[in-house]
């Protein structure tokens, strides 16, 4: 997986870029040295409606305390649309294009200014205040943007569900944070298809009585049931609304939003971020790595239920007044060529997605990308899982015509923005690796016992100090935030990744040493599909791994135990499979199930999943010590069906 190939910075890119390789190192060095220094200077691209005077209060250890800015006062909402009103009350801030190409909308920052401030007042209206939780369920349509800044703007704390998630999902989000209000859409539209989204929220919401407003938006005109008293049309209740609603004074260190993640045990964690150190961080990765200039089309192709969407469609674009493209649909539809097709349809300069993407392109062909000029792009972004070099040069060779530097993007839900990656005018990139730190960003690897090792190594990756944009909490569980990220490795921050550092001090992700797999760039924790999997009536337990996918990255490998009495057929996988995505949503879809008359285990009733990767991955010569199973058998004869399906 390693490519050693290094492609030197363009003189052209270097020469117009924020940051070129002697600036990089002077700041990096600097924001290593004095972070006070450092982050005190760089948080004054915010507006802040009351100035800080403390900048870093930081500890990784004891009960693990992060603090930035904490003593400024500022609005989230305040520093994306009204403090570029004065200068571009008509420029473009979202560029929609839907799912259909022959629709799409420009709303320009008064517009959204407009828009945000009605919307916000709607949710006044309906009780809500600052510190209360909103959870959003919408598709990629611009009020999803609309309804995250109005939170913002009132000082509430947005929680975004992923349209593509399932009614139960929805539910245990919307119990964690304990939301009043739902914003969500009639339906959603996505390749051509339709996605229940109402019908969802109202089946989810038989289990929240303690939601009072649920605002609806009508985004197909599809038939939906209606609530009396409790659903909202968004159309009207904007309309009637006032666009006066001053931004709510907000400390540094209010939360701003909720986003749910899989972890290695349990049920997805709200991982909490708040507002000051967020936005520094988000909108200055954001100028930098994207090397955004004032006029750039910028298009991240995520989705905002993702993190991704947070901080670089919304958050760090349009804290730098910046042009952000938000696209409803999917890669391939009409057909193959659509990414291209909007590229030059949008003169997009920067364009920002995700290896699995890019596999799936690849497997077209050159042709879909050829017959579009793509002619206005500077520069492409990689994002969400390791990419290989092969989908790499084919990015840097095919689509950038090996004119556009790529920045390989290496962060996490928790990390808020990026922490390694190159800087397109500093840094010589290599295919597959994310690099180099951002600045203030410390990586360590470190072994199985924690001991950090030096030069080049590999191990497991950690973070040795804080920057602006980390997590503060879990969401009404701050030991488990402690025992998640701090405990492994006692005084770092724990990322859950293997990595590896090279000669020339570049890092390369190796993926997850936990029990997370990711599956097309969207992490999932391998209990939460056994868990789906055990639900059901026929199943007695359930064993999960990854395994290597060529497009999607890791795939879903299920090990099966039924219960005595069932047997194994055709009609029962489909069964199984429809089950986890009805319990889970699409994204978790089994790709292979595999029926286990036993699962290995330890004499301690542990499921050895080392072996089970293994297995999964057809590497049966590597199982590794077997010794310490309850019953080594167990293994053979999977190992046989294994090799039997081929
Ligand atoms: C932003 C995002 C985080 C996990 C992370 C890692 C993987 C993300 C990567 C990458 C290699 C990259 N990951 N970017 N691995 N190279 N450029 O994806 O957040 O959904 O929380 O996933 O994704 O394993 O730990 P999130």
């Amino acid at each position: 997986m390693s490519n050693n190939t290094l492609f030197p910075v363009p003189d052209a890119v270097a020469a117009d870029a924020w940051v070129d390789a002697t600036k990089y190192q002077q700041m990096y060095d600097r924001s290593i040295s004095d972070p006070d220094g450092f982050w005190g200077e760089h948080g004054r691209r915010l507006d802040w409606i009351q100035p800080y005077t403390k900048v870093k209060n930081t500890s990784f250890t004891g009960d693990v305390s992060i603090r930035w800015y904490e003593d400024g006062v500022l609005n989230a909402c305040a520093n994306c649309v009204d403090r570029h009103l004065p200068a571009r009350a008509d420029q473009t801030a979202i560029l929609w294009e839907g799912d259909s190409p022959s629709e799409h909308k420009h709303i320009t920052y008064s517009e959204l200014y407009d828009n945000v401030t009605r919307l916000a007042n709607v949710l006044k209206a309906r009780g809500v205040k600052k510190g209360d939780r909103v959870t959003i369920y919408l598709p990629m349509i611009p009020e999803a943007a609309y309804a995250m800044l109005a939170c913002a703007r009132i000082g509430a704390v947005h929680s975004v569900v992923f349209g593509g998630f399932s009614p139960d999902s929805l539910k245990d989000r919307v119990q964690d944070c304990g939301s009043t209000v739902v914003i969500t859409a009639d339906e959603g539209l996505r390749g051509g298809r339709k996605v229940g989204l109402k019908v969802n929220a109202d089946q989810a919401l038989k289990a929240c009585p303690g939601v009072d407003t649920v605002i609806v938006v009508r985004r197909t005109g599809g038939a939906v049931n209606w609530v009396e008293g409790r659903d909202i049309w968004y159309h009207e209740a904007v309309a009637a609304a006032s666009p006066d609603c001053p931004p709510e004074p907000m400390s540094a260190e209010d939360p701003l939003f909720i986003l749910y993640t899989s972890g290695s045990t349990g049920k997805p964690k709200g991982v909490l971020h708040t507002t000051g150190g967020y936005l520094v961080y988000a909108s200055m990765t954001h100028q930098y790595v994207f090397d955004y200039h004032e006029g750039d089309v910028y298009w991240c192709t995520a989705d905002v239920g993702w993190v991704t969407g947070h901080s670089y469609i919304l958050y760090g674009p349009l804290a730098n007044g910046a042009v952000t493209l938000m696209f409803e649909g999917v890669p391939n539809y009409p057909d193959s060529g659509r990414f291209w097709q909007v590229i030059d349809k949008h003169k997009v300069n920067i364009f920002y997605t995700a290896p699995t993407a890019i596999r799936a392109l690849m497997r077209e062909g050159e042709g879909p990308v050829k017959r579009h000029s793509r002619k206005s792009l500077r520069l492409l972004g990689s994002v969400g899982e390791p990419i290989n070099p092969e989908a790499w040069l084919w990015y840097h060779s095919v689509v950038g015509d090996e004119r556009c530097p790529i920045v390989d993007t290496w962060w996490q839900t928790e990390t808020g923005g990026i922490l390694i990656t190159p800087l397109p005018g500093a840094t010589a990139t290599k295919p597959g690796s994310a690099t180099l730190p951002f600045f203030g960003v410390k990586p360590v690897i470190v072994d199985n016992e924690g001991h950090v090792l030096e030069g080049a190594t590999e191990g497991n990756l950690c973070i040795a100090d804080s920057w602006p944009g980390q997590m503060r909490t879990v969401f009404g569980d701050h030991e488990r935030f402690k025992q998640t990220y701090f405990s492994t490795f006692a005084g770092k921050y724990f990322t859950g990744d293997g990595c590896r550092r090279d000669e020339d001090g570049y890092y390369w992700i190796t993926g997850r040493v936990d029990d997370v797999i990711n599956v097309s760039g969207h992490r999932l924790g391998t209990a939460e599909v056994e868990s789906a999997l055990v639900a059901h009536p026929k199943v007695a337990e359930a064993a999960v791994v990854g395994y290597p996918h060529d497009i999607k990255g890791q795939g879903i490998y299920a090990y099966v135990t039924l219960n005595a009495g069932e047997n194994p057929s055709e009609e029962l996988r489909k069964e199984l499979v429809a089950w986890v995505r009805k319990e889970i949503g699409p994204i978790a879809t089994p790709d292979l199930i595999q029926w286990a008359p036993g699962l290995p285990k330890t004499r301690s009733g542990k499921i050895m999943r080392r072996i089970l990767r293994k297995i999964a991955a057809n590497e049966h010569e590597a199982l590794g010590d077997t010794s310490t199973l309850a019953d080594p058998t167990v293994v053979t004869d999977l190992v046989d069906s294994r090799m039997n399906r081929g």
